[in-house]
């Protein structure tokens, strides 16, 4: 095999090692970057030409061209000069663009007018390029690539679709193998499904490392959607002249259905024991979802209705792929949606979302497959399901805090976090969401940890071998034998699908918690003017402060018991001490309050500079807790000592003025009136020492007094009235013994 060699163009670099190696320059170390659409040379089954525009003069052409074509020579002809119906042909078509895919017709050409297959585009730097390759009898797929769709349309699970494409692949391009080859998101690729020729070994499940397929040569087969190798065996044929006369650089090959393929490539079919191939790309939302790749074990040349046929059943292949997967999206999304509805119902009826998302595992497990689920909300913590023990889920919650912010998945967690290698054996994989802006709030998925198998189609640690010539030349690895590697502290990895419905769970949850919180909000702003009102209507002095002692309210009440207060307005209780007598006292006991979350209950009195100095009062100061270990805030209430005082006096006054007119009065009527009176008089007094009690037991202090009073003279007056009865009763009563 003769291999194109170097290109001293002006775009090569001095030195090549970090840029991009020409085509068949690559070794290990940059073949990432090789430019294999720059070839250079075109396999020998079909000629190129370059034809300039508009005058129509071939200006590149590849060697072999003259000869396929049964003529002298092609540089410099014009093509209506190639023979056939060539010109007449493709000239009509070069009022389109020929920019994107290829543009093919049946032609003929050459001395003696042979049939060819054409295919036309416009290369990236100008030009029409027009490949020709001799034609092959009709092949009437037409009918098998409508049986082949209805059949795609009939599958609804990948696994079934993708046989079934392998299915189409073989019976319309009769290789021998066919492979529906998907790739991971890391880059590596599986064989996902397989049709071969039974005597051949199965690579069916076989996986192969990303560096199979370089990332140049992804990108290239995002546009390009089909290749074919005819046979790995070939010569490739150079350009002439091998620069593009239009751009004075290698001509850009990424379109060309006969570009040379990478030496690196050929090697590794060759390896592999493969003489020809044909792969299709599978295009998914955009992206390179997998290829479909035909192998042969001898040459073969797919006549252009079958490579048409590939290039459409594969284009079918990738939009029922996304159907299926959007369809798994839409599903997903609708109950999510549906769980939404529930957890804000949840809300409205019970006050809270959380018991309506762990409800059942149907809910919260099985959309992703999870084994355990938990919610770390409001420094709780909920579960589902196997989960590790709370500690560790604490100490997950604060390495999640640690990662960047926003949803974290591994299907490794011990290879991120081996401080939490504990939980591996439950929670080998999560899948986390944060629920909310605060840290520490997250709903994570688990799976446990499974020891797999994995097999690959050769060792992936070596997936090159220095050549035996001894100059350290990299080649493709020759051998393919299954390489089993066992996985261990590892889960089932997340699926995209399992991590779009963890982020839409995830985006639900967050809205709802939103919503809690506003309901929250709303409840207890409602709750707290109410309790202000009360507070400040309170005849009893209050003073509200917060967890670090800045005074959150005062009522009117204290306002009166402090006069002084009103222009100082202090912030914090501390500086309330100099208010009091014995200052430096109370400063200690506020402090310890705060500091140490000591009640304090003791009989202060105002400070001698205040007009009401020397007042007694009590106060009572009691710290508020939120749970054992939150502090809201803390409380003090003060009593007037004065005016207890003065209800204890008004207490004691009545006591007194009771007893003494039980005395007087009573003392009369027991001497005057007869046993009915001294009934009601014992009543009366009773029921006015009754009154006396309750007033004492619920009446402000304040008003105490008052009362008692009202209650006194009541008593007295009907005392008199009483008296007054009996003295007339008495009067007008004959008394016997007056009379004897
Ligand atoms: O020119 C081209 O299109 C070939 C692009 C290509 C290159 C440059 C390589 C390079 C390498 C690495 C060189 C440094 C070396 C480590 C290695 O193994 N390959 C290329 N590989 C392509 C390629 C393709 C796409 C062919 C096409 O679409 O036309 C495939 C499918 C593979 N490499 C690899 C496989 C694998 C993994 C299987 C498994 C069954 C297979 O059949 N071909």
């Amino acid at each position: 095999m003769s291999e194109p060699g170097p290109a001293p163009g002006p775009a090569e670099p001095a030195f090549g090692v970090e840029a991009e190696p020409a085509f068949g320059e690559a070794d290990l170390a940059n073949c990432e970057r090789e430019r294999i659409h720059l070839a250079g040379s075109i396999q020998p089954h079909g000629l190129l030409l370059l034809v300039r525009e508009p005058d129509h003069v071939v200006i590149q052409a590849s060697a072999n061209a003259a000869a396929l074509l049964g003529l002298d020579a092609v540089l410099g002809q014009r093509l209506r000069d190639l023979g056939g119906d060539l010109a007449a042909a493709v000239l009509p078509r070069t009022l389109e663009a020929l920019d994107a895919g290829l543009t093919t017709m049946r032609v003929t050409a050459g001395a003696e007018g042979r049939a060819f297959d054409a295919m036309l585009h416009r290369p990236a730097g100008g030009g029409l390029m027009v490949e020709l390759e001799p034609a092959q009898p009709p092949h009437d797929i037409a009918r098998r690539v409508e049986t082949a769709l209805q059949a795609f349309l009939s599958c609804y699970a990948l696994r079934q679709l993708c046989e079934e494409a392998a299915r189409v692949f073989r019976d319309i391009g009769g290789h021998d193998r066919v492979m529906v080859y998907r790739f991971a998101d890391e880059g590596h690729g599986e064989v996902f499904a397989e049709q071969r020729r039974a005597d051949l070994e199965s690579y069916l499940g076989n996986r192969y490392p990303a560096s199979d397929i370089p990332q140049v040569a992804r990108r290239l087969y995002e546009k390009n959607r089909l290749r074919v190798v005819a046979d790995v065996h070939y010569e490739p044929v150079m350009l002439e002249p091998r620069l593009n006369p239009l751009t004075g650089d290698e001509l850009d090959l990424s379109l060309s259905m006969l570009r040379s393929v990478s030496p690196m490539h050929v090697q590794y079919l060759k390896n592999m024991g493969v003489g020809a191939t044909m792969v299709a790309s599978v295009m998914v939302g955009g992206r390179l979802w997998g290829l479909v790749a035909c192998h042969h074990e001898t040459p073969r040349r797919p006549p252009l209705a079958v490579r048409a046929a590939a290039e459409l059943l594969a284009e079918a292949l990738g939009t029922r792929i996304a159907a299926l997967e959007s369809f798994v999206q839409a599903q997903a999304e609708l109950s999510v949606r549906r769980l939404e509805q529930r957890l804000v119902e949840a809300i409205s009826r019970e006050g809270d979302w959380r018991a309506a998302l762990f409800d059942s595992p149907a809910t919260l497990l099985h959309p992703l497959g999870a084994t355990g689920a938990v919610l770390l909300f409001e420094g709780q913590v909920q579960t589902l399901g196997e989960v590790p023990a709370t500690p560790h889920l604490r100490a997950l919650g604060d390495w999640l805090d640690a990662q960047p912010r926003g949803l974290v998945q591994t299907h490794s967690l011990r290879q991120e976090a081996p401080g939490l290698d504990a939980i591996t054996p439950v929670a080998a994989g999560i899948l986390a969401v944060p629920i909310s802006a605060s840290s520490g709030e997250y709903l994570v998925w688990m799976r446990p940890e499974q020891q797999r198998t994995l097999i690959w189609g050769g060792d992936p640690t070596k997936p090159v071998e220095i050549s035996e010539d001894g100059l350290r030349t990299l080649a493709p690895r020759r051998s393919f034998a299954k390489w089993h590697q066992l996985v261990e502290g590892s889960a089932e990895p997340w699926s995209a699908k399992d991590v779009a419905t963890a982020r839409l769970i995830g985006d639900s949850v967050a809205d709802v918690v939103i919503q809690f919180r506003s309901v929250r909000l709303l409840i207890a702003e409602d709750q707290l003017a109410q309790v202000r009102r009360q507070v400040a209507v309170s005849e009893q002095p209050v003073l509200i402060c917060d967890a670090r002692g800045a005074i959150a309210l005062v009522n009117d009440a204290f306002d009166r018991l402090l006069p002084g207060l009103r222009g100082a307005r202090p912030r914090r209780i501390e500086e309330l001490a100099p208010f009091f007598a014995h200052p430096a006292e109370i400063r200690r006991r506020l402090h310890e309050l705060v500091e140490n979350r000591q009640s304090w209950s003791g009989e202060l009195r105002l400070a001698d500079d205040d007009a009401e100095a020397g007042r007694p009062m009590l106060v009572r100061a009691d710290p508020v807790f939120s749970s054992p270990d939150r502090i809201l805030g803390f409380v003090l209430l003060f009593n007037d000592l004065g005016e207890r005082k003065a209800a204890d006096a008004a207490r004691r006054r009545f006591q007194d003025v009771i007893a003494e007119s039980h005395r007087t009065r009573a003392g009369w009527l027991d001497r005057h009136a007869d046993m009915v009176f001294q009934g009601i008089l014992a009543s009366l007094v009773e029921n006015a020492q009754l009154a006396a009690l309750e007033i004492a037991e619920g009446v402000e202090v304040g008003r105490m007094p008052e009362m008692l009073e009202s209650v006194r003279a009541s008593v007295a007056r009907t005392t008199e009235v009483l008296e007054m009865l009996a003295r007339q009763l008495g009067a007008e009563k004959p008394q016997p013994w007056d009379d004897a």
